[in-house]
């Protein structure tokens, strides 16, 4: 189950949290970054296991791989995600999220000319209190679980969301600004839900002359200029679209919305945003202003303003997908080249308690990295002993390539096995 920010509860528990040191290197803002080369192996066997390098650079600080995955019950980073650190999609002018980032970095600047700081290299590698106190999620709350997030240890998380990083920019002084970065979740795998992703969080802060010159409330007015300040950015990218407000919950604002823009037949979230919540405000000695704050989703809006119908194709080296873009250019359709049939494999099994849907995702893009389009439950029941079975379809199809029976056969052997020894599952 994909897990938003707007749930509240913690369904599972994570089992052992030792307390151990946090890693110091990267808790500060960094200010030079490089981003690392993308590895343009294209062999099929590369693609599906990725070879993680040993050493990444984030903010000029080398990391080895040894420091954020290890063997140890604290810690849930798998190399497929280590191999994603300071790739920096968003950094690169000529693939569509830098493009994006651009187009939208053009819309502040023209609308607030000086006005917003922008943040583009911090580093995702956080404390635990950046992540999830200091903007007020609660202990209890699902996204602080081993299942939706990625813990390097019981202190430092990869940052799930760009609002890890409001409270200390606040506290620095900055009342207008824009953090672009790549965010962590442990999630369910389709064509909008990819384990690393892309933020871009704003905020702005009021003081009193801005809204007691108008007859509403300072929280009212704050609403209607974040919402204002959205709908004018939407237009800016996308011309005509269809889109509409939903009201929600996440625990750092008050009143909370998010935007939904209407794409493939769907309504699709594209960010999150509210009012902040006071007492991030008064924590940063800022107790008599009001603030707004949103989330963009950069590959939710890139794929209705590109028309990108896979997320996975943000992360292909493929010469196919990225000749298509180039630097400034926002109009672009993109042209799928020859669409490859999908595989599909079923597989049904008795559940253990301790099953997770995250976890099972988990185990077959260990296993079959961007070869895996699906992971859908389609077939759930309890039988008269209270044992509850699942199928789940597990849909196969490269963006590259045909695949082989074979490959897939092995694939699929894979999974079952590793499903079975790790999960905890009886298979049937
Ligand atoms: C948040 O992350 C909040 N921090 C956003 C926010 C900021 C709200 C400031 C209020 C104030 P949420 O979990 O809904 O919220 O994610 C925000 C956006 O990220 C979503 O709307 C969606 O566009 C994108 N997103 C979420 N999960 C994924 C995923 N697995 N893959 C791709 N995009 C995702
Ligand atoms: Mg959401």
């Amino acid at each position: 189950m994909a897990f938003s920010l707007a749930n509240s509860t913690l369904f599972s528990k994570p089992s052992i949290f030792l307390h151990r040191r946090s890693l110091a290197f990267c808790l500060h803002f960094s200010s030079i970054s490089t981003a690392l080369p993308s590895d343009k192996v294209h062999s099929p066997r590369k693609w599906r296991h990725p070879v993680a390098a040993s050493l990444v650079e984030l903010g000029g600080v080398k990391i080895a791989r040894e420091e954020i995955v290890k063997d140890d019950p604290t810690n849930n980073v798998p190399d497929s995600i280590f191999s994603k650190l300071g790739m920096q999609l968003h950094r690169r002018g000529q693939h569509p999220l830098g493009i994006l980032k651009n187009a939208i970095f053009d819309y502040f600047d023209t609308n607030y000319p000086n006005k917003f700081n922008k943040f583009d290299d911090l580093c995702p590698i956080v404390s635990v209190k950046v992540n999830f106190d200091d903007v007020l999620v609660p202990a209890d709350h699902v996204s602080r679980s081993y299942n939706d997030t990625y813990y390097v240890d019981s202190q430092t998380v990869l940052r799930c969301h760009t609002s890890a990083h409001q409270a200390e920019l606040l506290r620095e002084g900055h009342t207008h600004f824009l953090v672009t970065g790549d965010v962590y979740r442990r999630d369910s795998i389709d064509s909008t839900h990819y384990p690393v992703f892309h933020q871009m969080e704003g905020v702005r802060v009021f003081t009193p002359a801005d809204w007691e010159g108008s007859d509403t409330d300072a929280t009212s007015y704050a609403a209607e200029d974040l919402k204002k300040c959205l709908e004018g950015l939407a237009r800016h990218l996308f011309g005509g679209v269809e889109m509409r407000w939903i009201d929600t919950y996440f625990p750092f604002t008050n009143p909370s919305f998010e935007l939904e823009i209407f794409f493939q037949e769907k309504w699709l979230e594209v960010l999150g945003c509210g009012v902040m919540e006071q007492e991030i405000l008064k924590r940063s000695g800022r107790t008599d202003n009001v603030a707004w704050a949103f989330g963009l989703g950069l590959e939710r809006l890139a794929m209705v303003l590109f028309d990108i119908p896979d997320i996975r194709l943000f992360w292909t080296t493929d010469e196919r997908f990225t000749s298509q873009f180039s630097k400034g250019q926002l109009g672009v359709k993109f042209k799928p080249f020859s669409k490859y049939p999908p595989c599909y494999k079923d597989m049904s099994f008795w559940i253990s308690d301790s099953f997770t849907e995250n976890n099972l995702c988990e185990v077959v893009r260990g296993i079959a990295g961007d070869l895996v389009e699906e992971v859908k439950l389609i077939d759930n029941f309890t039988n008269k002993k209270g044992m509850t079975s699942h199928c789940y379809r597990i849909a196969y199809r490269s963006m590259e390539r045909s695949l082989t029976d074979e490959e897939i056969n092995d694939l699929q052997w894979k999974v079952r096995e590793q499903v079975e020894s790790k999960l905890k599952v009886v298979l049937r």
